[in-house]
């Protein structure tokens, strides 16, 4: 993961390993099975690397591995520095290092510090009494006058975030699950404790940390502050001095409060932070202003070229950004944006490629790269997702019928797109010999890693292209972005420059053809680096582009 010396002159950025890498996420639970107790786990990771490498990913973000009650499926995290035995051990863990790193891979750990899990022996002990020494590593305020929540703060999986805990007579902060507790990031000790602990993985040799919910980490609840509170960035400049300085590490901030401006204080080269952040305003982008994400807005283009046009524009100087169409929280791309009835493979296909050829980082969601869709659920017994069975059990209070949360949840619950990767068209489509945890989506017969691998013209192998295409082609790199036609509500065109090189990046984002014309700038020829239907090497005054086809062209001079 060193930087290749290709000396270009154009590029006039300092070149970091990470600006020409692609990030695969894998979501442990999920990924490959080795024992049969149907949950996944790291000695079946480490037996799909292969895999990994032939795709060409350099990096492997792992959702959390820790030891865990699993209440949010290991984002409830009982002890840092140990593996949650379902998933494995740390002996399995530094073999996982070991053996991703003789193909090139790192590993970024999932750091989730915003809050621990209620059987940490940091919370056991706080709960101990008012005067315990880890007392103040959590939030704990009075109860209201009336005895009630200490203020109308809100949890991200309904409810209240304030739960009262009798024995000491005070309630406590929790953000998320009521088994999460929140840390006190005001407190010294608790800052002290992350940086210690990070440190020892880093020594591990670990590749980074993607940071769970960070932005949270500056919260004032007293003033109901919870996102990019004042103290924010102090904190994150102390982590930086304290653990990451002198490491050549990628961190990346899942930061939803991310404006383009915030985002230079995360990741401007000059400020000590990380190394990037994640920005949602694609996702939330669909969603409506009421209900939030369990009801979408429809797809619309031109809103959607804007928001990556202003992120890409906002990080054009300093800053970097991240690509992302997906993760374990969200739906899966190509049902999200895509068409997965009737142009699965193509609007894959076109998918990866805008996302791909932007400036950035891009990440890849375990099974993306092969097409899988979101798994239509019939019945709320085929959830296993806190979120969505809170989220059910107050919208069925609040009148809504079973049938309609379904539908509403099948499209946007966290679940559809966590179900196991699909491998082979084996029984259980090769994830595990038993009964995975959560039921597989039962298009594993088709869509399958075997198949796709075998197939020259699939999803998968067009990922693998577009990852090559980054690592050989500066242009992509570190390319000056451009849109075209931004009111065109079905193409989706921008030019990538650098030096005399241009990338001419054109897709049809619809299930109809397009007739397309083009202005005179956009007219070249050159050489076509990647596409969803047949090469173009030459753009005229227009171009006929079929349902969800897209390519991308380089030109000189
Ligand atoms: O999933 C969400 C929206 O689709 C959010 O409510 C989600 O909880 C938020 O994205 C924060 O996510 C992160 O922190 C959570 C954890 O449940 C998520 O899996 C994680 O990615 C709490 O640790
Ligand atoms: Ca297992």
């Amino acid at each position: 993961m060193t930087d290749a010396a290709r000396p270009n002159p154009a590029v006039t950025e300092e070149r970091r390993w990470w600006h020409a890498s692609t990030v695969y996420q894998i979501y442990p639970r999920s990924f490959a099975d080795s024992n049969g107790d149907g949950i996944g786990d790291i000695p079946g990771l480490i037996g799909r690397l292969d895999y990994l490498e032939n795709l060409g990913i350099d990096v492997i973000w792992l959702s959390p591995i820790y030891t865990s009650p699993m209440d949010d499926n290991g984002y409830d995290i009982a002890d840092y520095q140990d593996i949650a035995p379902e998933f494995g051990t740390l002996a399995d863990f530094d073999r996982l290092v070991t053996e991703a790193k003789a193909r090139g891979i790192g590993i970024l750990l999932d750091l989730v510090v915003n809050h621990t899990s209620d059987e940490h022996a940091w919370f056991v002990e706080a709960c101990k009494g008012r005067d315990n020494p880890f007392r103040d590593f959590y939030v704990w305020r009075d109860p209201a006058s009336d005895g009630g929540v200490p203020n109308e703060l809100a949890s991200h999986f309904g409810g209240s975030a304030w739960e009262f805990h009798a024995p000491t007579g005070q309630y406590y902060l929790h953000l998320f699950s009521r088994r999460q507790p929140d840390l006190n990031w005001e407190n010294p000790k608790v800052r002290a404790e992350v940086y210690r602990m990070m440190n020892w993985w880093l020594d591990r040799g670990i590749a980074g940390f993607r940071m769970d919910v960070i932005d949270l980490i500056g919260k004032q609840v007293d003033a109901k502050i919870t996102s990019d509170g004042p103290h924010l960035h102090d904190y994150l400049q102390d982590m930086h001095r304290e653990t990451l300085a002198h490491r050549d590490v990628l961190t990346v901030g899942e930061t939803w409060s991310v404006t383009p401006s915030s985002a230079l204080l995360y990741s401007g080269r000059e400020r000590g932070e990380l190394s990037m952040v994640f920005q949602f305003e694609h996702v939330t982008q669909r969603w409506d202003e009421t209900y939030g994400k369990w009801r979408s807005k429809p797809f619309d283009l031109v809103a959607l070229k804007a928001v990556f046009s202003k992120w890409q524009q906002a990080l054009s100087e300093d800053g970097w950004n991240s690509l992302f169409w997906g993760n374990h929280d969200l739906p899966r791309a190509v049902s999200r944006y895509g068409d997965d009835k009737a142009f699965p493979v193509q609007s894959a296909k076109t998918l990866a490629t805008v996302l791909h050829l932007m400036k950035g980082t891009p990440y890849v969601y375990q099974g993306e790269e092969i097409g899988m869709t979101n798994a239509p659920f019939r019945s709320i017994d085929q959830y296993r997702d806190i979120e969505t069975l809170n989220m059910y059990r107050l919208q069925r209070k609040a009148g809504l019928s079973p049938e309609a949360f379904i539908l509403g949840a099948n499209e946007n619950s966290r679940d559809n797109a966590r179900t196991p990767m699909q491998w082979s068209e084996e029984p259980h489509g090769g994830f595990s010999e038993g009964t995975p945890w959560i039921e597989m989506n039962p298009n594993y017969v088709t869509i399958n890693a075997e198949a796709a691998v075998a197939d020259e013209s699939s999803v998968f192998h067009h990922y693998r292209r577009l990852i090559t295409l980054r690592k050989t082609h500066d242009v992509i790199v570190y390319g000056h972005y451009q849109s075209w036609l931004d009111q065109h509500p079905q193409a989706f065109v921008y030019t990538r420059s650098l030096g005399d090189e241009r990338l001419t990046v054109i897709a049809n984002i619809a299930s109809e053809a397009l007739s397309l014309d083009l202005p005179d700038e956009l007219r070249t020829t050159g050489e076509p680096l990647i596409w969803t239907h047949a090469p173009v090497a030459t753009i005229g005054e227009s171009l006929q582009l079929a349902a969800w086809e897209s390519l991308a062209l380089l030109s000189r001079g």
